[in-house]
């Protein structure tokens, strides 16, 4: 009865992450993740949880090294855009509107989000996690996402 009882708990808890494997944390801050690299198996979902730690606006993206840097001219320009008074977001965007499909998550001071990712089952591509906000990935918030058990398809 008493196992029942824990089980029942356990698995009301873990519910909004039913779809993950595993909960990986991080904590991000100026500026930086504390964590350099993180290692998902190939196909494994994960859900990353990120708390901000900061006093500032901290996003957290996955993406390909190319991805990543084009995401940090979009976000450049936005900023220049606001500025210039065309805009009030500061650099900041709406989810899903210039991402092409890059998993992103904005959390201010404060606030924790989460996002469930899963990895591929290749690793020909090099994987980041980032904050493309401007400033923010040349300071240091980045780290590598590594594939374990993926397919090598280029030699
Ligand atoms: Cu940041």
């Amino acid at each position: 009865m008493r196992n029942f009882i824990v089980a029942g708990i356990a698995a009301a808890i873990l519910s909004p992450f039913a779809e993950a494997n595993r909960i990986i944390e991080l904590d991000a801050s100026e500026m930086t993740f504390h964590q350099e690299v993180v290692v998902v198996s190939a196909g494994e979902t994960v859900q990353f949880v990120v708390s901000n730690t900061g006093i500032l606006a901290h996003e957290f993206v996955i993406g390909t090294v190319a991805e990543q840097e084009e995401h940090r001219k979009v976000m450049l320009a936005a900023q220049h855009q606001a500025h210039q008074g065309h805009g009030s977001r500061n650099g900041h965007h709406d989810h899903h509107d210039h991402h092409d499909g890059m998993p992103s998550i904005t959390v201010d001071p404060g606030e924790t989000k989460s996002i469930a990712w899963t990895a591929p089952t290749a690793d020909d591509v090099r994987l980041e996690f980032a904050c493309n906000i401007p400033g923010h990935y040349q300071a240091g918030m980045r780290g590598d996402i590594v594939i374990k058990d993926a397919i090598h398809h280029s030699s």
